[in-house]
């Protein structure tokens, strides 16, 4: 896109962010991949763990099949995560948290690098991969206090097995925080999406829901999506370099 068709768009961005009361944002894979975080269906093929495909070693069939496999699946994302560091991106959303009166960020990703980033109250609506939930109490609690490297964990409240505290495919996500961004979505003057497929639902639902509620709708992806069409304005670059741009 010639540089002054997309300086006149960022310009129209700024001015929108300017006025606005309520801003929500929601993020995915995309906004992490500049910190080193693989994508899931970066380049042509979706992630592969030991010959299963992504969204079955991630889905809810897994925990009564093979729990010991989950751990280790998500032993290896840990291990990639703990070198990753928050990008421009992830500081860019930090700032603007108090600069509306309502500002959300909610985001698919489970590595925690938006709260590293700074952001508070950020909606994790697929959980947190440093994060264990006891499968009987519920108990949760960070993988990092936990010391020992027992797989499966156990509970420390009620002794039972724990699990990764992410959202499976094929299960529900957290009604409290899944109810707060739908609310927070339809609520908004300004929705930007950034760095997601928008294939995975309900989130993909929420920005659609934003526009349908009268937000303008902003997309920052170096990909199409399909999300595309019903945007008011999209940026076909990089969020580390696009976010700060749009600084207003
Ligand atoms: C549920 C945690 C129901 C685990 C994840 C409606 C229609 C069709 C299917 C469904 C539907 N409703 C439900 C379904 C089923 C399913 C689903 O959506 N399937 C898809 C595959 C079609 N949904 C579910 O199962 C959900 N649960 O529906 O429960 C229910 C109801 C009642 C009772 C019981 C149950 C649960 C979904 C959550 C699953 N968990 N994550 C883990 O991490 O392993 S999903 C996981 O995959 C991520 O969290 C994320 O959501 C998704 C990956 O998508 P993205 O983040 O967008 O990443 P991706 O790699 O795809 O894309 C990256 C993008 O970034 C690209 O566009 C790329 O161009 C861009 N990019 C790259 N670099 C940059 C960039 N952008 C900016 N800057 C860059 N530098």
């Amino acid at each position: 896109m010639p540089v002054n068709r997309e300086q006149t768009i960022a310009e129209g961005v700024r001015e929108r962010l300017r006025a606005a009361r309520g801003v929500f944002v929601l993020t995915g894979a995309g906004v992490s991949a500049e910190s080193g975080v693989p994508t899931f269906r970066g380049g042509a093929d979706t992630a592969v763990w030991k010959g299963l495909p992504f969204d079955v070693i991630s889905s809810a069939g897994m925990i009564a099949r093979d729990l010991p496999a989950v751990w280790e699946w998500f032993d290896y994302r840990r291990g990639v995560l703990s070198h990753c560091r928050p990008n421009p991106a992830h500081a860019a959303l930090a700032c603007w948290q108090d600069r509306f009166e309502r500002f959300t960020l909610a985001t698919q990703n489970v590595d925690g690098l938006h709260a590293a980033a700074g952001s508070r109250g950020v909606l994790e609506l697929h959980g947190n991969v440093w994060r264990a939930r006891c499968l009987a109490c519920g108990c949760t609690e960070d993988i990092r206090e936990m010391g020992g490297g027992e797989r499966p964990p156990a509970c420390r409240a009620c002794g039972e097995w724990m699990r990764p505290d992410v959202v499976l495919f094929g299960e529900m996500l957290p009604v409290d925080v899944w109810a707060e961004a739908a609310g927070r979505a339809g609520g908004c003057d300004v929705c930007l999406v950034v760095g997601t497929s928008a294939i995975v639902y309900p989130a993909a639902g929420l920005p659609v829901a934003a526009r349908r509620a009268g937000a303008y709708l902003v997309e920052v992806n170096p990909e199409l999506t399909p999300l595309s069409e019903v945007c008011d304005a999209t940026f076909r670059g990089p969020a580390g370099e696009v976010l700060p741009r749009l600084d207003f």
